[in-house]
């Protein structure tokens, strides 16, 4: 697969720690000139840009948070004059208060490539049709990926999410060979794409799916379901959007834009770097950002970092799939459980009779937390008398006792019964929030 900045993506590592340094200590002087709650911070600790000699003083930095974002939305964390900047965008706020963040033409033009790197790793190039069934709008998948796609000279079709037979029609008729969209979206178009019996009229080669935590049996299901090679895609809003790192074709890891951005992995609950190979919060400093660059910002993601060299060439860090958020946490009945742990039983129990389609209902009856899971069978299930929805029930809620240490009520439900989503996919619902 063509490497779209082989200069830089496979940069000598050296090389790139000189780069890091060199834009961390101007991103550094960038905040503390135009960013007062930054500069009371480092004042605060007795710092100043100056104190940024090597990489190894980012960690006496001060950390930047959601709720900072919160505090002093919306422009409050702009580094650069509101008349360089050319792009606002927003995160959707699911968890909280809508927080944005502010782009210059520069940030635009590093996004772009950010995201054109992702696209040739997958293998399009000017050749390519690439269908970008993302959300346009604040939320940043649709002109993320779009910026990406033009840089690399495909053709481009904004169709936006939504309007799924449209999205099939427009598939098939404009031969789409690349498709970007969120990893729920493209069960649900292969799914239809199969019910509808139009898989051999599709020209797809490959897919680049983001925005929310999948699994790999998802990633099986949906290769199959659309024939194509499916790639991970992560980002954030607040650090630029998709593209802070994308998986090769080693499907192994999303490597990180590190000449971009420098992640560190830390303990969530001390804020304590943590060794090389550790999981732990992923945390970002943005090295070329103008117009919000962002220092040691807490994503809340669990993950870990793989240093060891990718066999595709690339020298960037890879990370490994976000484990799940730290805000994401449940308390059920006093025991903290998150939703990935309750996807992780799934996985091991599932053989050929659930999907991947579940849904986690935590509510509160009498005083007591309650867990349900719903969790849909496979069409072969349905159709397979033999095998008894009752020990598979069975086998699950074993399997959640011993993992979490509590109990769970757990339902095989009809296929195509779980809703299905156009965007990121609500896995949990938590009625508590209602009573
Ligand atoms: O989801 C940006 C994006 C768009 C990424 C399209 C990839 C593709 P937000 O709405 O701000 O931005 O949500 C960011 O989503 O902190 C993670 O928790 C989660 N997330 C994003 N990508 C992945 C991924 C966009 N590949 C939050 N795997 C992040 C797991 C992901 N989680």
């Amino acid at each position: 697969m063509a490497i779209f900045q082989p200069e830089k993506e496979c940069m000598d590592r050296e090389q790139l720690k000189k780069l890091q340094l060199e834009r961390l200590q101007a991103t550094v002087k960038r905040c503390y000139d135009n960013v007062a709650v930054f500069r009371e911070r480092m004042n605060e600790k007795g710092l100043t840009p100056d104190d940024v000699k090597s990489l190894a003083d980012l960690a006496k930095l001060p950390f930047t948070t959601k709720q900072d974002l919160r505090d002093y939305y919306p422009y409050e964390l702009f580094a650069a004059p509101m008349k360089d900047i050319v792009r606002i965008q927003a995160s959707s706020g699911t968890t909280g208060r809508q927080i944005v963040a502010g782009y210059t033409r520069n940030d635009l033009d590093m996004w772009a490539d950010a995201m054109a790197r992702q696209l040739a790793a997958t293998g399009a190039d000017e050749n390519s049709v690439v269908q970008v069934s993302y959300g346009y709008g604040l939320f940043t998948g649709g002109l993320g990926a779009h910026g990406g796609a033009e840089r690399i000279g495909a053709t481009v079709i904004p169709t936006s999410s939504g309007n799924t037979e449209r999205q099939i029609r427009l598939m098939i008729e404009l031969g789409t060979t690349h498709l970007c969209c969120t990893p729920s979206y493209a069960m649900y178009l292969g799914e239809t794409i199969n019910e509808m019996g139009l898989k051999d009229q599709l020209k797809l080669k490959a897919g680049i799916f983001g925005a929310e935590p999948w699994t790999e049996d998802m990633r099986m299901a949906i290769q199959e379901s659309l024939g194509l090679v499916a790639h991970d895609v992560y980002g954030l809003t607040e650090i630029m959007g998709p593209g802070v790192s994308y998986e090769c074709d080693k499907q192994n890891g999303m490597h990180v834009n590190e000449d971009m951005f420098i992640p560190e992995i830390i303990d969530p609950d001390t804020g304590e770097v943590l060794p090389e190979g550790a999981f732990g919060e992923l945390v970002f400093t943005t090295i070329t950002k103008e117009g919000m660059p962002l220092i040691r910002y807490r994503t809340r993601d669990l993950c870990t970092l793989n240093y060891e060299q990718c066999a595709c060439g690339r020298t960037f860090v890879r990370m490994l799939k976000p484990a799940g958020r730290t805000d994401d946490m449940l308390i059920i009945r006093g025991v903290n459980v998150f939703p990935s742990q309750i996807e992780e039983v799934l996985l091991k129990v599932s053989g050929d009779e659930i999907t991947p389609n579940y849904q986690i209902i935590v509510d509160r009856v009498n005083n007591t937390d309650t867990l349900d899971v719903n969790v849909e069978m496979s069409e072969k299930m349905l159709s397979d008398d033999v095998r008894s929805v009752k020990a598979i029930e069975d086998k699950i809620v074993n399997q959640l006792r011993s993992t979490l240490g509590i109990g769970a009520k757990v339902h095989l439900v009809n296929p195509k019964t779980i809703v299905r989503s156009e965007g990121k996919a609500k896995r949990v619902i938590d009625n508590r929030k209602l009573h």
